[in-house]
């Protein structure tokens, strides 16, 4: 792997420590994971909101960072993280799925929180020994770049964006369309999930700026300044996956689900309760199969475990309604007294052993977002099941980021169309499983050629100094 020569300072919407029974500790997560021996090696420190400013340690155990919350009030932050954030980018930039709302003061108080990130980033900087490298992650901060190159002129400045980038057609529906994509410029590398988003963005540029010429992956700025836009798909930790697999913990969860399933054919979905991940169209779909296919009424389960998300959002609140409404129609419909029920839904998330044990139990893994910048469900579900030597299958939509590293070893479904996506779920039962089993060890091997250890060392090796002159 590459490694910096310098310090690394990461900016994101949130640090990366929460309050646990014992205190404070590292989250769990991807990004904390992969860049641990990073932070190891160079030394770096962590900028990131907390509502508990005052609070956060300097460090945590196991995590070789500082860490630096930067504290907002009420106003600033609803504007900025449950308004623009939220309600204007996450939609606009998730295809519309629901519509984007435009506010002033939302779009006022993101600037103002994205110029308050900077402040704390500028104070960070002058305090750090060396010359750091600053990466600053996801929506929450696409000003960022650009107010931090006014402040700290000479530091490397990586971004990468978590999520999709819309065709040019839907950016233009902003109106601070051109503000932001400046703010986003500034940076001197700016990583996405696919190269179709990345290709997005160029056009977005083309298309709101003159002059701006693309070469290979730099774009270069009429002022002779080159920015490098890349495709850099984000991973998991493949070996912390395949241990947690068959861990004890994991093996005595599966043992007990084994049970409480015995003779059922299990469909699973695992998502934040998002309007992208596609949960109500679904379960849509497993009422239509259970609808045609009676025999399966009390052979086929489907464990929905959808965990809480921005639940002060009123978009987020009524679709909660909706899906348990449709879970309350299906079992009131297909249950027959004294047995069991054909959905199963959690309203929480469930400890890590358990996550495993539901990966290696389900038959038929259904990721169906109606847009998703990539899914790392679906690269944890093959990595487990590859590691428990399973054979189960993968539904996957063609609108995620991962379809594209999977190609024709998942069921490839266009979760708009219900019931199509019904008859993929039908037909996912009759794959062989020898092709199954075959499938499985593919998908997982291509997720443990490009693991989030590359996805790290890409992304940094990326941002190099010296790139930015004309
Ligand atoms: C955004 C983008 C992009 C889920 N349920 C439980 C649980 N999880 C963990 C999973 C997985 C993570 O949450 C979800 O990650 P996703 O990638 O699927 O989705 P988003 O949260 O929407 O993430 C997405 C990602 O950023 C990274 O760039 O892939 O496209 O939208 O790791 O394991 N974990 C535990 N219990 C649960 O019940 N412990």
């Amino acid at each position: 792997m590459r490694r910096l020569k310098r310090p690394l300072i990461v900016v994101a919407n949130r640090l990366p420590v929460s309050r646990g029974p014992d205190g404070w500790e590292a989250s769990a997560g991807g990004l904390v994971t992969a860049l641990r021996p990073v932070i190891e090696e160079v030394g770096g420190a962590w900028i990131g909101y907390d509502d508990d400013p005052d609070e956060v340690p300097a460090r945590v155990d196991g995590l070789a960072c500082e860490l630096h919350p930067v504290s907002l009030s009420e106003e600033q932050f609803h504007g900025y993280y449950h308004g623009f954030a939220n309600r204007t980018l996450w939609p606009l930039f998730h295809d519309l799925v629901v519509e984007p709302v435009i506010d002033r003061r939302w779009w006022q108080s993101y600037v103002e929180v994205n110029r308050r990130f900077g402040e704390v980033l500028a104070r960070v900087v002058k305090e750090t020994d060396g010359e750091p490298v600053l990466w600053i992650q996801d929506y929450h901060l696409m000003m960022l770049p650009g107010i931090a190159r006014g402040l700290v002129p000479e530091a490397p400045i990586g971004f990468f964006l978590h999520i999709p980038f819309p065709p040019p057609e839907l950016v233009a529906r902003l109106p601070w369309r051109d503000q932001l994509l400046q703010g986003l410029l500034a940076a001197d590398a700016i990583g996405f999930h696919t190269r179709q988003y990345r290709d997005n963005f160029v056009r977005s540029v083309q298309r709101l700026f003159s002059g701006v010429t693309a070469l290979g992956d730099k774009l270069i700025l009429p002022d002779g300044r080159q920015v490098r836009a890349v495709a850099h798909p984000i991973s998991i930790d493949v070996d912390e996956f395949s241990e947690l697999a068959v861990s004890d913990a994991t093996n005595q969860e599966m043992e007990e689900l084994s049970e409480q399933f015995a003779g059922r054919t299990v469909f699973l979905g695992v998502d934040r309760l998002d309007y992208t991940k596609g949960i109500r169209h679904r379960l849509q779909s497993i009422e239509l199969l259970l609808e045609r296919r009676p025999e399966l009424r009390g052979q086929l389960a489907f464990v929905q475990i959808a965990v809480p998300s921005r639940d002060d959002v009123k978009e987020y609140r009524e679709l909660r309604t909706e899906v348990e409404t449709e879970v309350g129609r299906i079992n009131g419909r297909f249950t027959e007294p004294g047995h069991d029920v054909p959905v199963h839904y959690l309203y929480r998330g469930v400890p890590r052993e358990s996550l495993a044990a539901y990966y290696r139990l389900a038959d038929v893994m259904c990721v169906t977002p109606l847009k998703d910048g990539m899914n790392l469900v679906a690269k944890e579900f093959v990595t487990v099941q590859a590691a428990a030597e399973g054979a189960g299958v993968l539904l996957l939509s063609e609108f995620c980021g991962t379809a594209q590293e999977f190609g024709d070893d998942a069921v490839r479904t266009n979760p708009f169309d219900v019931e199509g996506q019904s008859y993929l779920m039908e037909s996912a039962l009759e794959l062989d499983h020898l092709e199954r089993a075959a499938r499985m060890r593919r998908m997982a091997g291509s997720v443990r050629d490009a693991d989030v250890y590359r996805w790290v060392s890409d992304e940094l090796a990326g941002i190099e100094p010296g790139s930015r002159g004309p």
